[in-house]
C-alpha cells in the first residue's frame, strides 16, 4: 500500500489529555462531520462552529446533542475549530477545551460519541495524520517517542526526527541507492563487452557511498536503544562488598539495606534515575556466592540473569580482601568495553592490584566516605557515552535497524554479484538492489502494509 491515501472517512473521538486533575482537559474530534457534530454539542453566541473559519476558537458550553436547555450543558468550554488540510490529521478536527479531570472530559466524549463519533483506537490521529501525507513513518514513530521521552536528550532526539531531519537523510541514501539500481539497469542493454566504462565506475562509486550512508545511519542505533530505552545498568558482586551502598549513593536515598551481614540483599532492587541526560534503570543484586538457603539461591540466579542482560556491568570488588576464585571466574567472560570494576574499601588498605584487570576499566573507591559514590557515577556516565558534548540528534530505532541492516546485505549481495561476473551477475545484482530500495521504503512508508502500521500505531496512546 502507498501513503498519501484518504483515510476513512468516519469521524473518530477521544480524550487527548492524560487522566487525572489538571487545568484543562481536552476532547479532540477529527473527520468529515467533526464540526457538525460540533454544532450540535456546543452553545455559545454568533455562529456555529461549522460557519465560522479554520484556526479559530470561541468560548461556551458543551452538552448532549439535542437538548439545548442550559441545565443539560456538561461544561464550560472553548472550542477550536480546524478545517482541513490544515490541522493534526489533515480533516476537518474539532477540540473541546473544558475543566481538567476525568469526568468533565468523559462526558463531552460521550457527548460526541452519541452524536456519531466513534471512539478513536491508539494513535488514530496520528495514524491519519500518515496516511493523509501530512507526515512519514519516521515523523509519526518521532510523535510517540516525543510523547514517551523522560529527559531533554531524549525529547531533542525526537524533535529532530519530528522536524524530518531522518526523513531527509534516509531520502538522499534512497536516491544513492535509486541511481546505483538505474545504471544498473542500463547496463542489462549493452552487450557483453559494449559497456562505457564510466557507467561501471560511476556504478561502484554510487554503491559504495550508500554502503557509508547506510553504516553511518546503523552507527546511531546503540544511541538510540539508550534514548528510548534507557540503559541497563547491573551492580553485581560477591557479598558484602558494598553493592547496595553504592546504589543509595547514586540515588541519593537509603533505598536498599545495608549492613555488616553478607547475604543482606537476596531480592534485585531495580531504581530509575537520570545521568547527563539519559535514562539508567539501575540494579542491585544479591551477592554472587554458592548457598545452601533456596531463597538466597534464587536472589543469585536472578542476579546472573541481570548480568547476562546489563548494558553496563557495575562489578564490585572488595579490595581489602585477596581476590576470590568466584570473582576471576566472572571477570574472565565480561565484555571490557562493558564493564567497570569498582576496587571498594580502600580505606582498609587495598590487596588487589588494578593490574589484575588488563584491559578493563578500573576505579578505587571507598564508597562509605565521604566522597561516596562520586567517582564511581562519573565513570558509569562517561562509559555509558552520556557525557558527550554533542548535541542530540535523531537515531534510529530497531525497527529501522532491521531493515537497514537488511538492505546493506542486500547492498553487499549486489556488490559480491557483480564482483563475481559482471555481466551475469547484473541482472541478479539488480533484484538485490531493488529488495533493499524496498525495504527503505518500508522505513518512511512510502511502501507499507497495515500489519506493520497496525503494530506501529498500536503502541501509541489514546488521543494521539
Ligand atoms: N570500610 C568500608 N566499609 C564499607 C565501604 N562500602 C561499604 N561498606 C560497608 O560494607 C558493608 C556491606 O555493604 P553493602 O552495601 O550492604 O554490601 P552488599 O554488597 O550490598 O552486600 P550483600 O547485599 O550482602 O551482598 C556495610 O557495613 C557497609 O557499610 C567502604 O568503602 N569502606
Ligand atoms: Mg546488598
Amino acid at each position: 500500500m502507498t501513503a498519501g491515501v484518504a483515510a476513512a472517512a468516519d469521524t473518530i473521538a477521544a480524550i487527548a489529555t492524560a487522566p487525572g486533575e489538571a487545568g484543562i482537559a481536552i476532547v479532540r474530534l477529527s473527520g468529515s462531520r467533526s464540526l457538525a457534530i460540533a454544532d450540535l454539542l456546543f452553545r455559545g453566541p454568533g455562529a456555529p462552529p461549522s460557519a465560522r473559519p479554520g484556526g479559530s476558537f470561541v468560548r461556551g458550553h458543551a452538552g448532549p446533542a439535542g437538548r439545548p436547555a442550559a441545565h443539560a450543558e456538561v461544561d464550560e468550554v472553548i472550542l477550536l475549530i480546524y478545517r482541513a488540510p490544515h490541522s493534526y490529521t489533515r480533516e476537518d478536527v474539532a477540540e473541546f477545551q473544558g475543566h481538567g479531570g476525568r469526568a468533565c472530559a468523559r462526558r463531552i466524549l460521550r457527548c460526541a460519541l452519541e452524536a456519531g463519533a466513534r471512539p478513536a483506537e491508539p494513535g488514530e490521529f496520528t495514524r491519519r495524520a500518515f496516511l493523509n501525507g501530512r507526515i512519514d513513518l519516521l515523523q509519526a514513530e518521532a510523535v510517540a517517542d516525543l510523547v514517551r521521552a523522560r529527559t531533554d536528550r531524549a525529547a531533542a532526539a525526537a524533535m529532530e526526527q519530528l522536524s524530518g531531519f531522518l526523513s531527509q537523510a534516509m531520502g538522499e541514501l534512497y536516491n544513492e541507492l535509486l541511481a546505483a539500481a538505474a545504471d544498473l539497469e542500463a547496463t542489462l542493454d549493452f552487450g557483453e563487452g559494449d559497456l562505457p566504462g564510466s557507467v561501471l565506475d560511476g556504478l561502484d562509486a554510487r554503491l559504495a557511498r550508500a554502503r557509508q550512508g547506510l553504516e553511518r545511519m546503523l552507527a546511531t542505533w546503540g544511541e538510540g536503544r539508550l534514548l528510548r530505552e534507557g540503559a541497563l545498568v547491573v551492580i553485581a558482586g560477591r557479598p558484602n562488598v558494598g553493592k547496595s551502598t553504592l546504589l543509595n549513593r547514586l540515588l541519593g536515598v537509603e533505598r536498599a539495606i545495608v549492613a555488616d551481614t553478607p547475604g543482606t540483599t537476596r531480592d534485585t532492587i531495580e531504581e530509575e534515575l537520570v545521568l547527563d541526560g539519559v535514562t539508567v534503570r539501575l540494579v542491585d543484586t544479591a551477592g554472587l556466592r554458592d548457598t545452601v538457603c533456596a531463597i538466597e539461591r534464587e536472589g543469585v540466579a536472578r542476579a546472573r540473569d541481570y548480568v547476562r542482560r546489563a548494558h553496563l556491568l557495575v562489578y564490585i570488588i572488595d579490595a581489602s580482601q585477596p581476590l576470590e576464585d568466584e570473582d576471576r571466574r566472572l571477570m574472565a567472560g565480561m565484555d571490557p568495553a562493558a564493564s567497570l570494576i569498582l576496587l571498594n574499601k580502600t580505606d582498609l588498605g587495598c590487596r588487589v592490584p588494578p593490574e589484575e584487570f588488563p584491559g578493563m576499566r578500573v576505579i578505587e573507591t571507598c564508597l562509605a566516605g565521604s566522597g561516596g559514590g562520586g567517582p564511581a557515577r562519573d565513570a558509569i556516565a562517561e562509559m555509558l557515552g552520556t557525557q558527550s558534548a554533542a548535541a542530540p540528534h535523531a537515531v534510529i530505532s530497531e525497527r529501522h535497524r532491521n531493515n537497514l541492516q537488511c538492505a546493506l546485505n542486500e547492498l553487499n549481495e549486489a556488490t559480491r554479484r557483480l564482483a563475481a561476473d559482471r555481466d551475469e551477475g547484473s541482472v541478479l545484482a539488480a533484484s538485490h538492489l531493488r529488495r533493499a530500495l524496498d525495504l527503505l521504503d518500508q522505513i518512511t512508508g512510502r511502501t507499507y502494509t497495515d500489519e506493520l502500521i497496525n503494530t506501529i500505531f498500536s503502541k501509541f496512546c489514546v488521543g494521539k
